[in-house]
């Protein structure tokens, strides 16, 4: 072996093209393969006189790492047809591709709006900044209420004697379409409401609400419990019986707490119900003169009927979350739960 063997031969490879994946694998086989000219050469290396070894040893060494380099250039320019391509295997299953899915709360909420646009209610949206009219003064809000507190409700504008701040439930929704729209009156209100509180399993500081207002001639408690009895059968099962408890809110009169049968224990009485056999999901009451008036509904000719409920309780219930901050973390673990549902 002489060096112009070996730089002649360094020379052919350099000049080396190839057309395809194929020949470059072919170049490599030629010249680095197990009977390859490059490793034929090193093979020669083993009879060099002793003397030689080392400077031919470096020599060959330098033929070895540039043929090797040459050939990984000639096949990056294949590289798309190497890895992960059908073009290179036709038979070959296609990728996985990996769904999305829809949040609890998305789904929760377009079933709610579902089952009511079915009794003929419409969907009306507002913005989550409001004034103080439309989330407390025209819902009867005492002046000293304490949700007017800075404690309970985020402030945009504290030191401001006109008040911006983020609404604590949709019902300024419902005020906006009063006033806007004359009775008959069937709205859903869905949307992200604020509240100024520790983030806790049981409450955050922003969660999610659907609220509905009915106003008509006419309308009475018992259409209002008929609405809601409809509606519990619908969500959780027509065997869903309900129960109401007297309560109080500022913006109806009267007001109730409204209660499911345990659909878990079947109204035996288990964890989940804490043994009563009963579910708290909302609050509702006939609508407050003073509410229908301050939106510029005549109190003498109509009567309505109001009603609230947090998504995220629902939600709860129907697949036993049993902690608030999992619809706020977007674990893939928990969303993924969800995948069958759509
Ligand atoms: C609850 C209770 C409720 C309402 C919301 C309402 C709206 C207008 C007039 C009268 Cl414009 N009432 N909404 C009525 C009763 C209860 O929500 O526990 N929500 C999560």
């Amino acid at each position: 072996m002489e060096r112009k063997d070996i730089d002649s031969l360094l020379e052919k490879i350099e000049k080396l093209t190839a057309e395809s994946i194929r020949d470059v694998e072919e170049i490599r086989v030629k010249f680095l393969g197990k009977k390859g000219e490059v490793t034929r050469l090193f093979e020669e290396f083993r009879t060099i006189e002793p003397e030689l070894k080392k400077e031919f040893g470096k020599y060959l060494n330098e033929l070895k790492t540039k043929a090797a380099e040459k050939i990984e250039t000639l096949r990056e320019n294949f590289a798309e047809f190497v890895e992960g391509s059908s073009l290179e295997d036709f038979t070959k299953p296609g990728d996985n591709f990996e769904l999305g899915t829809r949040h609890p709360i998305s789904l929760v909420r377009e079933q709610i709006l579902d089952i009511f646009g079915s009794f003929g209610y419409s969907v009306a949206l507002g913005p989550e900044i409001e004034d103080d009219w439309h989330v407390f003064s025209a819902l009867n809000f005492p002046p000293e209420h304490p949700a007017r507190d800075m404690q309970d409700t985020f402030f945009i504008n504290p030191d401001s004697s006109d008040p911006i701040l983020l609404r604590t439930h949709t019902s300024s929704v419902q005020v906006r379409t009063m006033e806007r729209q004359k009775p008959p009156i069937r709205v859903v209100c869905p949307g992200r409401v604020f509240r100024n509180e520790a983030i806790s399993a049981r409450a955050h500081c922003i969660f999610h609400q659907v609220e509905g207002l009915y106003i008509d001639k006419g309308v009475s408690f018992a259409d209002l419990k008929q609405a809601i009895l409809l509606f519990v059968q619908q969500m959780f099962g027509a065997q869903t019986e309900i129960r109401m408890r007297p309560s109080y809110f500022p913006f109806t009169e009267p007001s109730t707490e409204v209660d499911i049968s345990c659909n878990i224990c079947g109204g035996k009485g288990c964890n989940i119900c804490k043994g009563t056999g009963w579910l708290e999901i909302m609050g509702a009451g006939m609508v407050d003169p003073n509410v229908l008036e301050a939106s510029g509904i005549d109190s003498r000719e109509y009567t309505g009927f109001a009603f609230g409920m947090g998504i995220e309780r629902i939600a709860m219930l129907k697949w036993l979350v049993n902690d608030l901050r999992h619809y706020f973390e977007n674990d893939v673990r928990f969303l993924k739960e969800f995948q069958s549902v759509i």
